[in-house]
């Protein structure tokens, strides 16, 4: 090789190297951000703002020392659970106030559950969200039947017909159908929370402004002290409600979820879906709409989890740390109210 042609090379080489690195350079610059927002897990629905006092409100001093010690009251991905003595009503009902809130709530009487919905409405007076905008949606098939109960001011009731149906699972899985329809159709940036309740319920004490927030779970009372193994998620792979052994947070109760209107309408639009994927398959998750709800808040973290105070069953004995029971389901017989066994 001639000295010219040492040199040619040379250059060539050189300047294949500087394009490699500039190529590569590159690459990963316009890479990184793109990783960062396939990688990224928070889906933004809403954005919660940073609580506001009303100047000189008077309450009781905070402490970071003294509380319960009993439960736990923060998950592992820093949301708090609510429990009674962590909160401050004082405190919290002026702030809220000051927001001029509407809450909805949905609940469904069809068939023979009709006969819950007295006394679900009637302590719905006494306890849940006293003082503040409610809006209460009842589903049923029997419009004409559905109790006349007197509402405080700034409260009120619309009813919904909707079709009866042979099978309760049928009933219980469109409740998510209905809820996301209900949303769309009229609470979409009108309402600002809404709280989807089993109706074979009644309040027993406070249900207030302490269970706001984006994304609310209820942790089901038959499960709180077990080992995720024994949780009855869906375990059938083919379901795209399936949760493997070995994972999971919690148990959420399907009788009472909630969260901002724009949250509640996510969820129940990814429920609704696969629960219709799920049925395309021949498939039926293990308990309906809760198993699908269970998959979406292991997905989607609550922003705030209430503990069992706030859906306890009647049968069930109250355990120790149970201060309170705001919410509990009524003893049924399952044989006598439901269209089929
Ligand atoms: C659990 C859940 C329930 C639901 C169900 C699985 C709790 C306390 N309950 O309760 O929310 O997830 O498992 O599907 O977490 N309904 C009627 N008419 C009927 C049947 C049902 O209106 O004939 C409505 C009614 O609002 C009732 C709800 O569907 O409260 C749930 O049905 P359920 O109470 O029979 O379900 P259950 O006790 O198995």
């Amino acid at each position: 090789m001639n000295s010219l042609n040492f040199k040619s090379v040379t250059v060539i080489v050189l300047l294949g190297l500087l394009l490699g690195v500039m190529y590569t350079y590159k690459t990963y610059r316009v890479c990184d951000p793109c990783e960062l927002t396939v990688r990224s897990a928070v889906t933004i629905i809403t954005q919660e703002v940073h609580p506001v006092s009303p100047d000189h409100l008077k309450y009781k001093q905070p402490s970071i020392i003294n509380g319960r010690k009993d439960v736990v009251t923060v998950t592992p991905w820093l949301s708090p659970v609510v429990w009674e003595g962590t909160f401050d009503p004082d405190l919290l009902n002026p702030i809220y106030k000051a927001q001029n809130l509407s809450i909805a709530a949905s609940v469904f009487a069809v068939g023979k559950y009709i006969k819950f919905l007295r006394d679900f409405l009637e302590t719905a007076e006494l306890h849940f969200f006293v003082g503040f905008n409610v809006h209460i949606y009842v589903f049923t098939d029997q419009p004409k039947v559905v109790p006349q109960v007197k509402m405080a001011a700034g409260r009120q009731l619309s009813v919904r017909s909707v079709p009866s149906a042979k099978r309760w699972q049928e009933i219980s899985a469109r409740r998510m159908e209905l809820i996301q329809e209900l949303i769309e159709a009229e609470l979409h940036g009108s309402n600002d929370y809404i709280f989807c309740l089993d109706v074979d319920s009644k309040f027993h004490g406070h249900w207030g402004v302490e269970s706001l927030g984006g994304l609310v779970a209820v942790i089901h009372p038959g499960y709180y002290k077990d080992d995720r193994s024994v949780f009855p998620y869906e375990r059938r792979p083919l379901s795209t409600a399936y949760i493997a052994p070995g994972e999971g947070d919690f148990y959420y109760c399907g009788g009472a979820f909630g969260g901002h209107v724009g949250e509640v309408q996510q969820l129940a639009k990814t429920c609704r879906q696969n629960f219709r994927d799920d049925a395309e398959r021949g498939i039926e998750a293990a308990w309906q709409e809760e198993s699908h709800l269970n998959r979406y808040m292991w997905i989607n973290k609550p922003s705030k989890i209430l503990s069992p105070e706030y859906l306890w069953q009647d049968f069930k004995s109250r355990e120790p740390e149970i201060h309170i029971i705001r919410f509990s389901g009524v003893v049924k017989n399952y044989a006598e109210i439901r269209p089929n066994v």
